[in-house]
């Protein structure tokens, strides 16, 4: 049945017309986290409730079937879900765009955890019932004086109720898939044979560095050579590509695209040196994701004269000019030691430079890029970040959808700032309790699905308390496990919290980052103890999902009380699970950081929960990070914020759990807290049980999902799409 409804819609999706156009978006990403694409393709085709219902008339349930469908998990996080959630808005708002990307054959990784640790498989997700479409389109890519092909697959984007775009995603045709025995490893030189397995594969040795900028070339160059072949079919002069192409550029892994295209120009193309430089100038717009120092890619010059020799002369070119201009050596693209930083290509030679979200662009100008601002502050502008409503509402919280509808009409699919129409039921009893009814119906859902998937039993009448994101110390889980620890030690001392409540976690952590796989495992060690202790049990528990990926977040986001948005203030570009979770009703605990900003003027202070310290104070501390910030003097001198950190080497948590990672851990908050967990745990502690106390007064919470729901139009990616191609694309 899953196969009939494959093989149908997708016979319905290349009857669909093509979205044409002078000029044309091409987003050119490392991720696309396009999670399963059935029910979403359905509604975009507009026929979901009629097959349904035709599906029902015959005994079959279409929600199981989409269960069947494989998820490929080709995206690690916000930057690749984002990606996908552009493409969708880009073809409902009938603008020609295509993606541009990598079909890794096994993704990120399979996440399975064994004796309460994290550990990777591979993700196979590639046979004969996915969504891919194999081409005759075929390049040719060289390394030096090594070639390896390069073979085009292409997946359908329907816009909702509109025409067809594409995600072109590049295979290596030599892919050898027995590479990979156990585990995710395998042999990281072999480049004739690897560079499709996975995203962002190890990089903690040379051979994994140098294997990320063979994939990112091989993406590019692709990239690089189906753009030109589009523009000559369609008899564009390539000296006026910039009229009819623009290359966004989504954050730093697609930068080679620049010199690759300036390399083809001047040595295919006979365009001379400038006049490469200034067409691919005015063709390509970088989007910044991040200010974190590790994500600002800059290679060793060895490592780029290594995988891509062709690329070197250009570089040096481009840096030769750039230092001919500017003596500031902070906004040179080769440093003093050699490394080539990618951003600053971008910014010199691409015509466009966006945070997103208000936050993070403020940052990136005034901070982080603030030499580059000085330089050209026409460049810097700011796109907050969107999500698509088709999957995030229409697609995963169905009732909520109809019941919206049914209060303001359906024109919130099509311009989401209608949902502002919801604001006149604000002292409605019967739809606020209406609103409060589906929410409970879905958490009734979820109880069902966490027990069947996870073996726990969660109480739909507890609160559903959920941070899921990816592991990492700046998205601070570990300062949400020290309360956690705090309320354990306090419900043991008998202070009973008046309602239950339920932690959930879902995170993958990269391979190589230590640190997150000791929080990942202290979760779950916790969540041993807590839902195993009969003294504890009713009134919270803990439940770490295995594998969180699109899917498990469309179960668990229409679920959710709190979404847990607790950020160091400064470090999270923008977050989109914020604006999910505010979307399905969920109330905000945050800090003010990347889009909690924008989701805090929205819905105004009575209907978010924030605490924490400001951006601008976090960034002072960060100045003088040794001499101003001090966790061991915090943990010393304040009894509850020890006694929480202590309990991670306590003996009952080392009876069960891994003392290695867990001293280490223990060592690394009390030592380091690199992202101040320590400084903002008393606040968080106080804002979090005020939120769990707002919990019990059920109008003024009803009121609260209400105003979220209302006020989440501005979050729709078709109004993030609409500012791209205002200020930047103008298609
Ligand atoms: C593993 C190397 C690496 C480093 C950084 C891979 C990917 C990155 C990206 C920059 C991380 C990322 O996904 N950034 C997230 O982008 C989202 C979409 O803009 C934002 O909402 C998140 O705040 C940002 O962390």
């Amino acid at each position: 049945m899953y196969r009939a409804l494959l093989l149908f819609t997708k016979k319905e999706l290349s009857d669909r017309p093509q979205i044409k156009g002078k000029k044309k978006i091409y987003y050119i990403s490392a991720e696309f986290l396009i999670g399963k694409l059935l029910s979403n393709n359905l509604i975009n085709l507009g026929i979901y409730d009629e097959l349904k219902e035709g599906l029902a008339a015959i005994g079959k349930d279409l929600s199981k079937i989409e269960e069947i469908e494989q998820e490929p998990s080709l995206g690690n996080g916000g930057l690749g879900r984002l990606a996908a959630c552009f493409i969708d808005s880009i073809a409902t708002l009938n603008l020609p765009g295509d993606g541009i990307g990598l079909n890794y054959h096994y993704g990120l990784f399979q996440q399975v955890f064994k004796k309460n640790k994290q550990t990777a498989e591979k993700n196979a997700w590639i046979d004969e019932n996915c969504w891919l479409n194999k081409t005759n389109t075929k390049f040719k890519v060289y390394f030096g004086k090594t070639a390896v092909t390069s073979r085009l697959y292409d997946i359908d984007v329907v816009g909702y109720h509109k025409g067809i775009n594409k995600l072109h995603l590049f295979d290596l045709e030599s892919i050898d898939e027995s590479l990979v025995q156990k585990g995710i490893d395998f042999d990281k030189e072999k480049i004739k044979k690897n560079l499709t397995l996975f995203l962002y594969p190890d990089d903690s040795d040379d051979a994994g560095r140098i294997l990320r900028i063979y994939q990112q070339y091989f993406m590019v160059s692709s990239g690089a050579q189906l753009i030109i072949k589009e523009m000559k079919e369609k008899g564009y002069d390539l000296h006026k590509l910039y009229k009819h192409a623009v290359i966004q550029i989504n954050d730093t892994h697609p930068t080679m695209v620049i010199p690759e295209l300036i390399r083809i120009f001047t040595e295919q193309e006979g365009f001379s040196m400038d006049e490469a430089i200034k067409v691919v100038s005015k063709t390509c717009a970088y989007t910044n994701h991040t200010i974190l120092a590790e994500a600002l890619e800059k290679w060793p010059i060895a490592f780029l004269k290594k995988a891509v020799p062709q690329l070197i002369p250009i570089i040096e070119e481009l840096n030769r000019r750039v230092m001919a201009k500017y003596k500031n050596p902070k906004v040179w693209i080769i440093d003093e030691e050699q490394r080539v930083h990618m951003a600053h290509i971008d910014i010199h030679y691409g015509f466009s430079v966006n945070g997103v979200a208000a936050l993070h662009t403020e940052i990136l100008k005034n901070t982080e890029l603030n030499d580059f601002y000085k330089i050209y502050p026409k460049k810097f502008n700011n796109k907050t970040n969107g999500i698509t409503f088709r999957r995030w509402l229409l697609s995963c919280n169905h009732d909520l959808a109809d019941c919206i509808t049914d209060l303001i009409g359906d024109g919130f699919k099509e311009d989401a700032n209608e949902l502002q129409k919801l604001l006149q039921y604000k002292e409605d009893p019967k739809v606020l309790k209406r609103i409060e009814a589906i929410k409970k119906q879905k958490k009734l859902e979820l109880c069902a699905y966490i027990k069947k998937a996870e073996g726990v039993e969660l109480d739909p009448e507890s609160i559903f308390d959920i941070q899921i994101k990816r592991m990492h110390e700046y998205k601070r889980q570990q300062m949400n496990a020290l309360y956690i620890i705090h309320k354990y030690l306090e419900i043991k001392k008998g202070k009973k919290p008046g309602r239950p409540i339920s932690f959930i976690f879902g995170a993958k952590a990269a391979p190589a980052y230590v640190i997150a796989q000791d929080i990942i495992h202290l979760l779950l060690v916790l969540q041993k103890i807590v839902n195993n202790d009969p003294e504890v049990n009713k009134y919270m528990k803990i439940v770490f999902v295995e594998n969180y990926n699109v899917s498990y977040a469309e179960k668990l986001i229409p679920a959710c009380d709190i979404s847990e948005q607790i950020s160091l203030a400064s470090q999270e570009a923008s977050g989109t699970g914020n604006m999910k979770f505010m979307l399905n009703g969920a109330v905000t605990l945050g800090t003010d950081d990347g889009a909690n900003v924008e989701i805090h003027d929205l819905v105004g202070d009575d209907n978010i929960f924030i605490f924490g310290k400001k951006s601008d104070e976090v960034l002072r501390l960060r100045e003088n990070y040794n001499a101003d910030y001090h966790a061991d003097q915090i943990y010393a001198n304040d009894a509850v914020v020890k006694e929480a950190v202590d309990f991670i080497i306590d003996p009952k948590v080392l009876k069960i759990g891994d003392k290695v990672c867990l001293k280490r851990l223990y060592n690394e908050i009390v030592s380091k807290d690199w992202f101040m967990g320590l400084l903002d745990l008393r606040d968080y502690i106080k804002v979090k049980d005020q939120a769990f106390k707002a919990f019990e007064s059920r109008k003024k919470w009803r009121q609260m999902m209400l105003v979220n729901i209302a006020m989440a139009g501005y979050f729709s990616s078709d109004r993030t799409i609409a500012d791209y191609n205002r200020d930047i694309w103008k298609l």
